[in-house]
């Protein structure tokens, strides 16, 4: 299957909104927005600012705020749990990041994530007071700036020119799920959905 405006569009349309969020701090966003995008069951990704006091932060002014993913999962394909796993995948959680822009923490939003959590770290043998990685419940989570966002599809215009063409603002962009997975492609992570297959490599295509 070609990647063209339609199947963009159509593939965001049938995407689930019926979600629940996710919301990490692994060090730069931009690796985990295309590490989490590639999972299936990810259904939408953002990246932004959180953990902080500070109103209204950007990446120029972060104050006390921390990178973070958020990410949009649907809970009939992926648990918290699963999520949680590749984080901890994705960390060593006996350091610390020295700037607090970078550093790992883990967020949970409701009473079920924070049993969630718990029990993934007494399964884990993760003793939350003699880790490094912070934890915290989620307060408000403000989105990084349009140019952070699926950063690994800067430049890549075989992809970028086919949301133009079906009108994809950046913030359109930012909440697609087409978006989503043909970032973690153009990282380099393995994506299964029908519109990346060979036929649509830029390498197959000279
Ligand atoms: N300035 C660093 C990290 C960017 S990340 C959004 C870099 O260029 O790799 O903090």
């Amino acid at each position: 299957m070609m990647l063209t405006p339609t199947v963009v569009t159509e593939f965001d349309s049938q995407a689930p909104t019926e979600t629940e969020t996710a919301t990490f701090g692994l060090g730069c966003f931009w690796g985990p927005d295309a590490m989490f995008g590639a999972v299936d069951g990810v259904v939408r990704t953002r990246v932004g600012y959180a953990g902080g006091t500070k109103s209204d932060p950007s990446y120029q002014t972060l104050g006390d705020h921390t990178e973070v993913v958020q990410i949009e999962y649907n809970p009939d394909q992926l648990s918290f749990d699963d999520l949680l796993a590749r984080a901890f995948a994705e960390h060593t959680p006996y350091r610390q990041a020295k700037k607090r822009q970078y550093q790992h923490l883990i967020f949970t939003e409701m009473a079920d994530q924070h049993d969630q959590l718990q029990v993934f770290l007494d399964e884990s043998d993760l003793d939350r007071d003699r880790i490094a990685t912070r934890f915290e419940s989620l307060d408000r989570f403000y989105p990084a700036e349009p140019y952070h966002q699926k950063f690994n599809l800067r430049g890549k215009r075989w992809i970028t020119d086919v949301f133009s063409k079906a009108g994809y603002d950046d913030a359109a962009i930012r909440e697609s799920s087409a978006a989503a997975k043909l970032n973690a492609h153009a990282a380099g992570h393995d994506v299964t959905v029908p519109f990346l297959t060979h036929s649509f490599d830029p390498q197959s295509r000279r």
